[in-house]
């Protein structure tokens, strides 16, 4: 009797117990990269996919997870895949940026990246980091928390929304155009949300994207800007917002109509289904850029649909035509006052659970130049970029080189005559009035290399952004991999070394791995560099990052193990 009732007993626990939540496992995954035939505003395109998807899969784990994705390159082309925002403690070869910390998996072969996913929960996103790749290799990467969401809404549903840009060619040949002719990019041809350009374009009424909801719930969207060139703004018609978390970290929640979100980064809202339906049960969700620069564009808007299930009756298709229209609550593409507002309402949930763990002081303070350039044309040939000349940008006046071989292989293995530098310089090589030079000065010249920044590992380090007026100001999403940071500070002008820092928000700053820098100002951030290895840092527009502006973040490995990368994996592509 006494033993059958414990084995009862035992088995309701067995078969109550949250088998798939409670501790650590390892999830493992397979990418086959491969081209697949898609078609958008009546043109089919060959674009690169995972698994023939696009967007590519959803990847969810749970805080602790070990992860094993294998990606298989099915195509002729190179490539790699980046875990976007993943900290990637002590395992940098898992990180993903081509010849940065990897060289790419070739046609025909296989790498397995390994990595576990500790102290970060949210949305975060995974994408190529070869060439423009992640313009339709790209997917959702979302870590489940252990414990109960920090806010009380009982969610009834969590929607990845991936903000995304299509072009009617293949992007291989715009990125192969700039390099010839030193010419800008062409702009693409529509946004998308989760693929989908949405009913105001061309032949787009069937791809529009439509997310059913039952009315007097709360649903948590996780917003990702996977758009390669572009800051977006995001609306949803008649509902509010409440921002809860972005690059998978915390924040205070706040409420708003309407969010900015830049490539790179990630927003988790909760978004309550309150309102009253109208006979079509339809909402539109709308996206479109902030601009914030004057090179040509992409103007147009992307909408989605957000359809209450209400009398059931109902029975109204997207397909219709006429559907759609821009809600009033998405900001002009003008609106930097929105947009500053927006990013400065942003701050670390910082309580005793979640932290804000802020450097209150530093060990060193690096600042620098965010530039845009135009290199003088060689005598021998003919460039097409402004007045004739090369664009191109830099960090502190250096463009960004891509070596031959991995840096972090080249670090790991010692090897001193890689041609890679560890000067790069800690503050503008030049001084002068950052964002009041005139737009089109005479010499816009930079320098090529590839020069990392190395740190001690725990060395507490500020790194201060300041965009310049050359070209023109603009808003630069910069990316910074193996790390969150928080910013600690941004403003207007030239940073002021000597006044600005009095200034700084040590208590509760937003913790990212993207930051955007104001259009003309400036953001200093604050890292532990705790994380042994060579990160690179760079801008998100990819047309910024294949002119160079990038650089590579060395921490040291510290005295003890613990403080060390793991050991090269032995399916490591090297090169
Ligand atoms: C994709 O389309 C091209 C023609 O545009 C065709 O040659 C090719 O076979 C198609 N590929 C697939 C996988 O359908
Ligand atoms: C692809 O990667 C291999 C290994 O790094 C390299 O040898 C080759 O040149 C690359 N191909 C292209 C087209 O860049
Ligand atoms: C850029 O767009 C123009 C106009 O649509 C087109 O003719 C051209 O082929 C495109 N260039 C590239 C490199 O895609
Ligand atoms: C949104 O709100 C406005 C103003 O209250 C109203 O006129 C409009 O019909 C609403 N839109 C929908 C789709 O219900
Ligand atoms: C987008 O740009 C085109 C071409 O410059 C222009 O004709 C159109 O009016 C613009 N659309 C919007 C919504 O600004
Ligand atoms: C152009 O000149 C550079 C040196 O300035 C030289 O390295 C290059 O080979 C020349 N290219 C051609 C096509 O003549
Ligand atoms: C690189 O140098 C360090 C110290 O100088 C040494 O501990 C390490 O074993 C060397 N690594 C390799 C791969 O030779
Ligand atoms: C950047 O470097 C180039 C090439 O050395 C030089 O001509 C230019 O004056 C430098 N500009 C700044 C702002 O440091
Ligand atoms: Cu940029």
């Amino acid at each position: 009797m006494e033993s059958s009732l414990i084995l009862g007993v035992l088995l309701v626990l067995f078969i109550t117990l949250p088998t798939s939540s409670c501790s650590p496992k390892t999830r493992r995954f397979e990418f086959n990269v491969e081209w697949k035939n898609v078609t958008r505003l009546c043109n089919t395109v060959r674009v690169l996919t995972v698994n023939g998807e696009y967007p590519g899969p959803t990847i969810t784990v749970y805080e602790g997870d070990n992860v094993q994705i294998k990606v298989n390159n099915r195509g002729p082309d190179n490539t790699t895949i980046h875990w976007h925002g993943v900290k990637q403690l002590r395992t940098g070869w898992a990180d993903g940026p081509a010849y940065v910390t990897q060289c790419p998996i070739t046609q025909g072969n296989s790498y397995t990246y390994k990595f576990t996913v500790t102290a970060q929960r949210g949305t975060l996103w995974w994408h190529a980091h070869y060439s423009w790749q992640r313009a339709t290799v790209h997917g959702a990467f979302i870590i489940k928390p252990r414990k109960p969401y920090p806010f009380p809404a009982r969610i009834r549903e969590e929607i990845p929304i991936i903000l995304g840009e299509w072009w009617n060619g293949p992007v291989q040949a715009i990125e192969d155009y700039m390099k010839l002719t030193g010419d800008g990019p062409n702009s693409s041809n529509a946004y998308t949300f989760n693929g989908l350009p949405g009913s105001l374009y061309p032949c787009s009424n069937k791809d529009t994207f439509v997310q059913k909801v039952e009315g007097g719930q709360t649903y948590m969207l996780r917003i990702i800007n996977a758009a390669l060139n572009q800051e977006l703004f995001f609306t949803v018609e008649n509902h509010t917002m409440t921002v809860v978390e972005v690059d998978a970290t915390y924040t205070k929640p706040f409420t708003t109509t309407a969010i900015m979100i830049t490539p790179g980064q990630t927003t988790t809202v909760l978004l309550a289904t309150d309102q009253k339906p109208g006979s079509t049960g339809m909402f539109v969700m709308a996206a479109r850029p902030y601009l914030t620069s004057l090179f040509p564009f992409d103007n147009s808007t992307s909408i989605g649909f957000l359809k209450y299930k209400a009398s059931g009756t109902l029975k109204l298709k997207p397909q219709t035509p006429s559907l759609g229209y821009i809600p009033s609550s998405l900001p002009k593409m003008e609106d930097t006052v929105f947009a500053t507002k927006f990013t400065d309402n942003l701050r670390s949930l910082g309580t005793t659970e979640y932290p804000c763990n802020v450097p209150k002081q530093i060990d060193k303070r690096v600042i620098t130049t965010i530039s845009l350039n135009l290199q003088d044309c060689p005598k021998n040939k003919t460039c097409k970029g402004l007045y004739g000349k090369i664009f191109s940008a830099s960090m502190n006046n250096i463009s960004f080189v891509r070596p031959k071989m991995s840096i972090l292989e080249c670090h790991y293995k010692n090897l001193s005559n890689s041609g890679i530098d560890n000067n790069f310089p800690e503050k503008p090589p030049n001084a002068f009035d950052y964002t009041g030079v005139d737009a089109l000065s005479e010499n816009m010249n930079s320098e090529f290399g590839t020069k990392i920044l190395a740190v001690p590992y725990g060395t507490k380090l500020e790194i201060v952004l300041q965009d310049t007026g050359f070209m023109n100001l603009e808003n630069h999403p910069i990316h910074i991999h193996g790390h969150n940071f928080y910013i600690v500070g941004t403003g207007l002008g030239n940073f002021n070394p000597a006044k600005d820092p009095a200034n700084y928000n040590l208590v509760d700053p937003p913790e990212r791995n993207t930051v955007g820098v104001p259009m003309g100002g400036w953001a200093a951030l604050r890292i532990n560099a705790d994380n042994p290895g060579v990160w690179f840092i760079h801008c998100h527009l990819e047309e910024h990052t294949s002119w160079g502006l990038a650089m590579g973040l060395m921490v040291k490995s510290g005295s003890k193990p613990s403080q060390c990368m793991l050991p090269l994996p032995d399916d490591f592509p090297s090169c």
